[in-house]
């Protein structure tokens, strides 16, 4: 990133976008950073310049980009595998014609680099799941996994085909305090601390030995954005890389805020995202991430549990005081 990148995030107010958005303002000023999104009612992402999109509306992603001549794109618009499974067709229509659109904006305007991320559901169930390869079977049995992994031999024919310098990792599920996460099969992994704090109990939707690839927010940032400043010569794949942070079930993550809430109680009532996470790899080798790019995850399970507390709670409390 160069301070002279003026650089467009869509679906900006999501989990991610919401801490993206944030760092790379501090890193480029505010006004060097256009936030994307639906709406900004929450008023998430006000304090810079703000656009209101679909990126479904392909006229107005190119009145966008040329509005503000972005150099870069980081496009997060998409449905997560919960919800989408609820909307396949929905899903599948601002998954892919989003993508479309946002390659094809950045093919005509030669925007200089352009991130999309996969994701851990890409893979499926006779993908081998413990230490899984960057290169192994790929049978998503999920509409989201399915549009991940047409998103990426999407991304690689573009950057084959039209030279586009598009980068991308597959995301383990992430986990942040600043916002709520939007309708994924990993999701528990944040409401836990909610509740963990607001009620001391939590009722998990995947049964207790679920084991799957997770990754603290700061880390996912810091990979992504690591990514984006690597010469392109050193980004030999063009699809999406592998990305491992921690691999938990919730049996592990209750034993862990137990150490900090005593009392806290988790029961079990699995539910239509039980088969999802079935599906998923237990654990993601990344070593491709960490040779091609120096890829290194500074969260581990206990390290992320106490500054997830830390931070909602001080939230909580705020919250509290403002009743
Ligand atoms: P999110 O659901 O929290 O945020 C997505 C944002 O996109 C929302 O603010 C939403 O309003 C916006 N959006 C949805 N449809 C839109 C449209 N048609 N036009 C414009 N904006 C639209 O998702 P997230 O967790 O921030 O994920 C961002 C990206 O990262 C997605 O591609 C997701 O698949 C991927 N990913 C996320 C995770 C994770 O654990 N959060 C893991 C793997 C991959
Ligand atoms: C989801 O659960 O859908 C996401 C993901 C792993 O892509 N968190």
């Amino acid at each position: 990133m160069k301070p002279s990148d003026t650089i467009l995030v869509i679906g900006s107010n999501g989990q991610i976008g919401t801490e993206l958005v944030a760092d790379l303002r501090q890193q480029l000023g505010e006004d060097r950073v256009i936030a994307a999104d639906l709406s900004f009612a929450s008023g998430v992402n006000t304090n810079g310049p703000t656009e209101i999109i679909d990126v479904l509306d392909g006229n107005r992603l190119q009145e966008i980009v040329s509005k503000y001549q972005v150099t870069q794109v980081f496009h997060l618009a998409a449905l997560l595998s919960a919800t989408m499974e609820k909307k396949p067709k929905l899903g599948w229509r601002i998954n892919m014609e989003g993508l479309f659109n946002v390659l094809d904006v950045a093919r005509e305007r030669g925007i200089g680099r352009v991130f999309w991320p996969s994701s851990i559901a890409v893979f499926g169930p006779t993908t081998p799941r413990d230490n899984t390869p960057q290169n192994t079977i790929m049978d998503p049995s999920t509409v989201y996994g399915i549009s991940k992994l047409a998103g990426e031999r999407w991304c690689e024919y573009y950057f084959l085909k039209y030279g586009l310098d598009i980068r991308s990792v597959r995301y383990p599920g992430l986990i942040g305090h600043k916002s709520e996460p939007g309708g994924g099969t990993t999701d528990y992994a944040v409401h836990i601390f909610h509740e963990a704090l607001r009620a001391h109990a939590y009722q998990c939707f995947l049964n207790e030995n679920t084991m799957l690839p997770m990754m603290y927010m700061p880390d996912a940032i810091r990979a992504t954005l690591k990514l984006m400043d690597t010469p392109a010569a050193n980004v030999k794949i063009r699809s999406a890389y592998n990305l491992a942070g921690i691999s938990f079930s919730p049996k592990d993550i209750a034993a862990e805020i137990k150490t900090h809430i005593p009392e806290f109680q988790i029961s079990y009532l699995p539910d239509f995202r039980q088969p999802i996470a079935d599906s998923w790899p237990r654990s993601i080798d990344d070593s491709p991430a960490k040779a091609d790019w120096g890829w290194m995850p500074e969260y581990d399970l206990a390290k992320m549990a106490q500054d997830m507390l830390h931070n909602i709670k001080k939230k909580q409390a705020e919250a509290a005081l403002q009743l």
